[in-house]
């Protein structure tokens, strides 16, 4: 891992948090009307998610809030971000809404403001009402509609205390985990339904975004799992277009990419592309919303099948990680972040950055109750100094928000991948803040980063 090591000190005002997303961490799947989402759909079905975990209990989130809330001031988080499901708020995925399922996400809202917490509100975090799957789901055009009156929903609920709203985290996941390769929720493997998700997601987002605009929200974001691309030209820009520029140009410049474009039209056509879509789109927004985990390196390898997320990438090889990675594979650099904040900075340079995960699942252990995570500790601090580094450059980054606050479900993997700083004992529901919990404490206490 590299990193020079010197004190560093951020911009006044730099957001520090942490993030989590509803169905990962709340648990109460059947309590107060809320209605089944594609994720307890999938997550019932035998052999999609490791040791068939679910998210039925989860972090028990939904009843330990105020605990939860309570940490966080402890560790002396300025934000915390988490997600509404939309099950809870319209358990029929569009017309009457739950007061219910509301009035959790306004008792968590007062609670955070009273810890002097400020509430980073996400609207999707991948927990799609089943009612609305089983009428084609984001492949429908419809969806997009639905999402935009559930945004009018939550805003009214609670845009009198939330600033940043978020319209749709990482719809690339969403659309080509989903959709095409099905190793998330709905589970489906349609590449051509892929791309239709993938252009509701972002229609859903534009139609969002003016509603909440509307209703006078303060800032809106989007936010993006975006991966730097590292390779020969010839296959880098294809899996960048894929992966990258798919989302970040209709979404910020009203456009798609004219390589996307192409690999779209192969797999079920562009049909779905009404006129004046783009425009709808094309809605300002105040942050971009990053999720930078890792890069990306591909080469050329005639005769190698498309990878199942990348529909149209026969011929592109996924060179496995050279150097050190994470329990989840993921190969560790850096640089990366400081690579792609540059990027953005230099690409949409009006719209301020906002990262909005970044952490490290480890094989934690608890010792004599503590967790000494050495190796997410020197995780945080690279990722921090690469984005002090970008900063320095020239990036307007805002604000720096860990994944996750708390260990949780994470997806496919269940609960044996452990993103937290903070430790969840599954069986007791007990808390216990990692070392890495303790020294973001005092990196927030400090603005930066000790010698
Ligand atoms: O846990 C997920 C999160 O829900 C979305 N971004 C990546 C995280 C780690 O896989």
């Amino acid at each position: 891992m590299t990193g020079t090591r010197e004190a560093l000190v951020f911009p006044d005002g730099f957001v520090w948090g942490a993030a989590t997303a509803a169905y990962q961490v709340e648990g109460a799947a059947r309590e107060d009307g809320r209605g089944p989402s594609i994720w307890d759909a999938f997550s019932h079905t035998p052999g999609k998610v490791a040791g068939g975990d679910t998210g039925d209990v989860a972090c028990d989130h939904y009843h330990r809030y105020a605990d939860d809330v309570r940490l966080m001031s402890e560790l002396g988080l300025r934000a915390y971000r988490f997600s509404v499901s939309w099950p809870r708020v319209q358990p029929a995925g569009g017309g009457a809404v739950n007061a219910k399922g509301l009035d959790f996400y306004d008792r968590l809202v007062d609670e955070l403001l009273k810890a002097d917490i400020s509430p980073y509100v996400t609207l999707y975090h991948w927990d799609l009402p089943l009612a609305l799957e089983r009428r084609g789901g984001w492949a429908e055009r419809d969806t997009a509609h639905r999402f935009a009156e559930y945004a009018a929903a939550v805003h009214d609920r609670l845009g009198d205390r939330v600033a940043t709203w978020t319209t749709l985290n990482e719809p690339w996941l969403i659309a080509f985990l989903g959709y095409a390769w099905g190793v998330h929720a709905p589970g489906r493997t349609d590449p051509a339904a892929a791309f239709r998700a993938a252009h509701h997601l972002l229609l859903g987002h534009g139609l969002a975004t003016a509603v909440l605009r509307a209703a006078g929200a303060r800032q809106v974001s989007l936010t993006f799992n975006l991966s730097p691309v590292e390779g020969p030209p010839e296959v880098a820009d294809l899996i960048d277009g894929l992966m990258n520029r798919q989302f970040l140009e209709p979404a910020l410049r009203g456009r798609y990419p004219a390589d996307v474009l192409a690999v779209a039209a192969r797999h079920g056509g562009l049909g779905h592309i009404h006129d004046g879509d783009l425009a709808l789109i094309n809605q300002p927004i105040d942050l971009i919303g990053i999720n930078y985990y890792n890069p990306s390196v591909v080469s050329p390898k005639p005769g190698e099948p498309a990878n199942p997320a990348f529909p149209g990438s026969e011929g592109v090889f996924f060179e496995p990680p050279s150097g050190p990675t994470t329990a989840m594979g993921w190969p560790i650099v850096p640089e990366g972040l400081t690579s792609l904040l540059l990027r953005l900075s230099r690409d949409y340079p009006e719209t301020g950055l906002l990262v909005t995960e970044n952490g490290a699942a480890f094989d934690d252990v608890v010792e004599d109750g503590a967790v000494h995570d050495r190796d997410r500790l020197a995780y945080l601090d690279a990722h921090l100094r690469a984005a002090h580094a970008a900063i320095q450059a020239g990036a307007d980054l805002r604000g720096y928000l860990v994944w996750s606050l708390l260990d949780n479900f994470e997806w496919h993997d269940g609960y044996r991948r452990r993103f937290g700083i903070v430790h969840v004992d599954f069986a007791t529901q007990r808390r216990l803040p990692k070392d890495s919990a303790l020294w973001y404490r005092d990196v927030i206490r400090r603005n930066g980063l000790a010698r």
